[in-house]
């Protein structure tokens, strides 16, 4: 495995590089070999990327399973990606350190570059949102599920509710079994207030 470098610390290339990696699996030859991902129907490797995820939802989520499945889930796609270019790895997200910024949804990895900027209003009725900017702006992006655009609403949800702080990270981390520390790192614990500290 490869260093997984921070996401505002990649460099222009690397940026460039990932983001072709990603737009790349969308027209890679299926999955053939694993019953189970070629059963997802989906005729390129991020769609099956995407089902083997969504079709996880009960078993991988809300429970024991949530980190090991996940490990394995994002070794897998960084080997996808690798196979597109190997010299990407999988960058992570350090959403405490982005949690101290005045505004949060000005975080380098929504810029241009790297996963594009927030969702924008559009003329009513439409609330949809669609990114607009960025590799995977409408126009440049296609989605497993047929809608026609990417859309997001940074800070729209309630689940988690912010961005971690560094100081809930350190208590997560401060956590003595793993049976309060996953509940702790995912929510899921059956309030409605524990909303987690995963986006
Ligand atoms: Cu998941």
């Amino acid at each position: 495995m490869k260093l997984r470098k921070k996401a505002k610390n990649l460099d222009s290339t690397e940026r460039q590089n990932l983001t072709a990696a990603i737009k790349a699996l969308k027209s890679a030859s299926p999955i053939s070999s694993i019953e189970a991902v070629a059963k997802t129907g989906k005729t390129n490797v991020y769609d099956q990327l995407v089902m083997v995820h969504a079709g996880a939802m009960a078993h991988a989520h809300q429970g024991p399973a949530f980190l090991p499945w996940h490990r394995q889930y994002l070794l897998n796609m960084e080997q996808q990606l690798e196979a597109q270019n190997n010299s990407v790895a999988l960058p992570y997200w350090d959403w405490a350190e982005d949690s101290l910024l005045t505004d949060p949804k000005t975080a380098p990895v929504w810029s241009e570059n790297l996963m594009g900027g927030n969702g924008v209003p559009q003329p009513s009725p439409d609330t949809s949102l669609p990114v607009e900017s960025g590799p995977f702006k409408r126009g440049s992006w296609t989605l497993a599920d047929g809608k026609s655009a990417l859309v997001r609403a940074l800070g729209a949800s309630r689940w988690p509710p912010h961005l971690s702080s560094p100081t809930e990270v350190a208590t997560c981390l401060s956590q003595s079994t793993y049976s309060t520390f996953r509940p702790y790192l995912e929510g899921g614990d059956g309030s409605s207030e524990s909303g987690g500290m995963h986006n």
